[in-house]
């Protein structure tokens, strides 16, 4: 048995980098290239792999600790011959050709203005655009686009990320090299880049600024100056002197290391649903593996196909012209929300009409006379509607409870909140009208009109979305018939509310114009019986034609 220390290898121009991960133990076996350790500085992430299979000995570092090169990490126990001094074997093996020496750390960024040199993409882009390409990623090729975070017509800063490549063991963002607009976007995720691939042309303002970076290439450092190939964006990584094989810089997308991200990849994880408990928000291994715990305990948000087929990614820009509208925050969670009902929850909707024509005369009358009023209210429908379904939730206990997490039992509320759905510029969201039960319609109607006002504004508070037990969701105002309302879970149930419209109505002896308010009810068939709730709706409609059988 060899041992041998590992040391940190060859980091470039850094000194005293960060440990943000210690990813084995004393006494662990490992395959040789497992990652040991994880190293971070401001802008790059490195992961220092086992130079040789063996067995850890000693370990000498632990989170926090600042590393240079040469330091010891640990040793390595290993049946083979001593595994090969660390600096030399493993900083290649990230971004170099396993074995190979490793080139010495790359110069500082020389600007054009610097080297009084400029590039022939430079010298093109003079007119109006310069091409943007792989710059020089060692000997790495067939690379994998793992993301492509902009697209023709975007404007970037200089130094925004254009795409992000991803070997087995680093990830690295190519920035722009000017800020500009964004044309012919080559490539899409699982494209496979080596250097040189083209990746966008860059519309410059005013031509292509002297400042943009010149490639920076470690492994051919003649071509900072004067390499006749086209100018390749440089890394950003490279922008403060780091080499190339630490890829991961800061930046829009979560913070991860490559092993975290491929880990992420192979458990389905959305990276940016994944809370990073790290430094700066890095999200770690632990991060990934508590987040799936959730998803599969049904406790946090799936991903989007977490435990059933994913949906195939597809280009539609194949078809015709088409644009990207990123998500509002609130559209994003609550369809979080509604995908997680909907999975969790078997779904019956049970539908009805309800008589309003009395109602309906009786709102409106009420109506004029308050708007009047100084401060005056306006009366729609909702809290009629409301307050009779809250009636019926007493005389129907099982629409007011939740189911125990641990299905075993019926959690009955003696309270009565309920919740409705009220559209958004940004999405929907669910105030909640509190102790229904002690309340009055006028009293109703201004709690329902000052939430639905701040929710438009984007004031609600969180305590004024939470403690619901039913919602109710009223396209009344708006119109069409029945739909399929999502139940809210873990409430039980949801009413839909529909435009009322005057129909024929056969009395025993005539038809008779009457004013019909369609009614969905969806429900949790878990816990509520289709006739249970075929009595409820009944029940409501009754108390909706005559809000008199309220009172009783
Ligand atoms: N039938 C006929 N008319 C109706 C009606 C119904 N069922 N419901 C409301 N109306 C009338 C109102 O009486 C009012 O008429 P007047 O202006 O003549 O008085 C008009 O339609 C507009 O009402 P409103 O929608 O502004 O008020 P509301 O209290 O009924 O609803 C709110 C408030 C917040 C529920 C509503 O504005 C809203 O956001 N609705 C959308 C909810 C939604 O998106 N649901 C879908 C969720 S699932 O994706």
């Amino acid at each position: 048995m060899a041992k041998t220390d590992v040391k940190v290898p060859d980091i470039g121009d850094y000194k005293g980098v960060p440990v943000i991960e210690v990813l084995v133990k004393d006494g662990d076996t490992v395959e040789k290239d497992a990652t040991l350790i994880t190293l971070e500085s401001e802008k790059a992430t490195m992961e220092v792999p086992a130079p040789a299979a063996g067995v850890v000995r000693g370990i000498k570092v632990k989170v926090g600790d600042k590393l240079s090169q040469g330091d010891v990490i640990m040793a390595l126990e290993s049946e083979a011959a001593a595994p090969q001094p660390l600096t030399p074997t493993l900083s290649p093996q990230t971004a170099r050709g396993e074995g190979e020496k490793p080139t010495p750390p790359p110069p500082p960024p020389a600007s054009p203005r610097d080297s009084g040199e400029r590039s022939p993409a430079q010298r093109a882009g003079e007119g109006q655009s310069m091409a943007v390409t792989v710059p020089d990623i060692g000997d790495y090729h067939d690379i994998p686009v793992i993301e492509v975070l902009v697209k023709d017509g975007d404007t970037v800063d200089k130094d925004a990320s254009l795409v992000v490549l991803e070997s087995e063991k680093a990830t690295m963002e190519v920035p722009a090299p000017a800020a500009g607009v964004v044309r012919g976007m080559k490539l899409k995720a699982g494209a496979k880049v080596s250097k040189g691939t083209a990746i966008c042309t860059l519309e410059v303002a005013g031509g292509v600024p002297s400042a943009a970076p010149a490639p920076a290439a470690p492994s051919a450092p003649a071509a900072t100056s004067s390499a006749p190939a086209p100018a390749p964006a440089a890394p950003r990584v490279q922008a403060d002197g780091a080499p190339p094989w630490v890829g991961q810089a800061q930046g829009q997308t979560p913070h991860a290391s490559p092993f975290v991200r491929k880990l992420a990849r192979e458990f389905g994880v959305d990276l940016s649903k994944v809370q990073g408990t790290g430094l700066k928000g890095r999200i770690s291994v632990e991060d990934v593996q508590g987040f799936t715990k959730k998803a599969l305990a049904g406790a946090a948000p799936a991903t989007a196909g977490a435990g059933i087929p994913q949906m195939p990614a597809v280009d539609f820009s194949q078809f015709g012209p088409i644009e990207s509208k990123p998500l509002a925050r609130i559209r994003k969670i609550s369809a979080q929300y509604l995908h997680r009902a909907w999975l969790n929850v078997p779904h019956v909707t049970q539908n009805d009409e309800a008589d309003i024509t009395e109602l309906e005369a009786f709102r409106k009358a009420q109506s004029e006379e308050l708007s009047g009023k100084e401060g005056g209210i306006k009366l729609t429908l909702l809290p009629f509607i409301m307050k009779a379904v809250s009636v019926v939730m007493k005389q129907y206990p099982e629409f007011n409870s939740s189911l125990a997490p641990d299905g075993e039992s019926l959690i009955l509320k003696k309270y009565c909140n309920i919740g409705f759905a009220a559209e958004t510029e940004n999405g929907l969201v669910v105030p909640v009208v509190k102790d229904i039960w002690n309340k009055g319609i006028v009293q109703l109607a201004q709690d329902c009109a000052e939430l639905a006002k701040r929710a438009r504004d984007g004031k609600l508070k969180p305590d004024e979305m939470k403690g619901g037990c039913f919602s109710i969701s009223s396209l009344g105002g708006i119109g069409g018939a029945h739909f399929t309302p999502i139940v809210n879970a873990p409430e039980v149930a949801i009413l839909g509310v529909s435009r009322a419209q005057m129909k024929p109505v056969w009395d025993g002896k005539q038809f008779a114009p009457r004013l019909l308010c369609p009614l969905s009810l969806s429900y949790d068939h878990r816990v509520i019986d289709g006739a249970y709730a075929a009595r409820f709706i009944v029940a409501l409609s009754k108390a909706l034609a005559d809000l008199r059988r309220t009172l009783l």
